[in-house]
């Protein structure tokens, strides 16, 4: 074909395959750097020094599953607009049950009056198995915002088939005789499971960067008069938390001692600048069980999304420890966010009136002022000796 082509069409020709090839590699070229930036902005630097003689043979660390190789990667779909002031690539997230539909439109109708009445983001709907026409039609009625709703599929939700049940079951009966709320409940550990490592791989959620995390039954106690996910996007925040105290040490008794096996392994991922000061008294030893109150998050998925929090969701995920004793999502995101983020990036929401029984946190001082709360200033956990605000509060003090 190009033997039998004029002069001029030849040149035509050629400039054609030229802009052709110059094109294809300026495509590739700038999604190999693109791809490599995101990367570069996930993950966190090497940081912490590491002994090699506190490496620990592969042996000791045998994967029993890979968790990520079972789940495909989840299709995008075109996010709703916020039908109000919202300018994030946000929405409100609720888990929730058919019968929790009471409680679920209560804390709708505070979110709503407190927030998004202005704001009009998008609200999603989890659930494991298919929403009820009731539920849909009563939460699409109490708000002007889009709604969603979303099935979790089955992988993301049951007990995986190669936890030992016969050392599950133990488990549970030895929480039990402990008298530990949820002792002895699968469900509360499925949804804890879920919303440790599954929630923002659902396909509903995909196309947001942003959420708020809420849960039937809670409640907004003075107005937000400004918008959390701008404040975090304009100020480099992953993370943001009303509540945060002192886990039941009981429910993760080996969450720690593998929270540190992960760190030997994977030091790259543990950022120089992290806030290990709030999870741990004595430089990473033991853990003080601090943790923020994950009922309520706003919050980067992108976070949770990047590869060193995918690396340690799989590696707690192996040991088998939210079926065989009860790890809780309160305390694998904040470990993860205080590990794998620098300080900086979490931010305690002081304006930002909250309850879900049976604790609280109402602004106090200046941050108090014309928000129209339904609480008395300061009247919450903050400063409660269970509370790990202080801690929280230390990190940036130089204590
Ligand atoms: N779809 C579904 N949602 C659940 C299930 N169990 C819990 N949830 C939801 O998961 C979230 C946390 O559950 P909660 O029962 O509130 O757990 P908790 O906050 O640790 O405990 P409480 O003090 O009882 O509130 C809530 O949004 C629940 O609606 C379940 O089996 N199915
Ligand atoms: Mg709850």
């Amino acid at each position: 074909m190009y033997l039998s082509l004029s002069g001029r069409k030849r040149t035509g020709f050629i400039s054609a395959c030229v802009a052709v090839i110059l094109y294809t590699t300026y495509t590739l070229a700038c999604g190999f750097y693109s791809n490599r930036v995101l990367q570069e902005d996930l993950v966190p630097s090497v940081v912490i020094e590491v002994p090699d003689e506190a490496l620990r043979p592969d042996s000791e660390n045998v994967a029993l599953h890979n968790p990520s190789d079972a789940h495909e990667s989840p299709t995008k779909i075109e996010a709703p607009r916020p039908v109000g002031i919202g300018t994030a690539n946000a929405t409100m997230v609720m888990l929730a049950r058919n019968d929790e539909i009471d409680g679920v439109l209560s804390s709708m109708a505070t979110v709503e009056n407190r927030f998004n009445r202005e704001h009009g983001y998008p609200w999603t709907f989890l659930n494991e198995v298919e929403f009820t026409e009731e539920f849909k039609s009563r939460v699409k009625n109490a708000t002007s915002a889009h709604v969603s709703f979303g099935l979790i599929p089955d992988e993301h939700w049951s007990q995986p088939n190669w936890i030992d049940e016969v050392m599950a079951t133990k488990g549970r009966k030895k929480m039990a005789q402990a008298k530990i709320i949820y002792a002895d409940n699968v469900p509360y550990r499925n949804m804890c499971r879920f919303n440790s490592g599954f929630f923002y791989k659902q396909p509903i959620l995909q196309q947001y960067r942003y959420y708020w995390r809420v849960e039937p039954n809670v409640r907004i106690m003075c107005d937000v008069k400004f918008d959390p996910f701008d404040y975090l996007r304009d100020n480099n925040k992953i993370y943001g938390f009303t509540i945060a105290f002192t886990e039941w040490e009981k429910t993760i008794p080996t969450l720690w001692s593998t929270v540190k096996e992960f760190m030997v392994k994977h030091p790259e991922y543990v950022n120089e600048d992290n806030a290990l000061g709030f999870l741990s008294d004595n430089k990473g030893k033991t853990y003080n069980l601090c943790h923020f109150w994950s009922n309520f998050e706003i919050a980067d998925m992108n976070f949770w999304r990047s590869e060193a929090y995918e690396k340690f969701f799989d590696y707690l995920e192996n040991r088998g420890g939210f079926y065989y004793e009860r790890w809780g999502d309160a305390p694998v995101h904040s470990i993860a966010a205080a590990l794998f983020a620098p300080k900086e990036q979490l931010h305690f929401f002081r304006n930002i009136g909250y309850r879900h029984e049976p604790f609280q946190h109402c602004p106090s001082g200046a941050d108090y002022e014309g928000l129209n709360c339904e609480c008395k200033a300061g009247d919450g956990l903050d400063y409660a000796p269970q509370s790990c605000i202080r801690r929280y509060e230390n990190l940036f003090s130089g204590k």
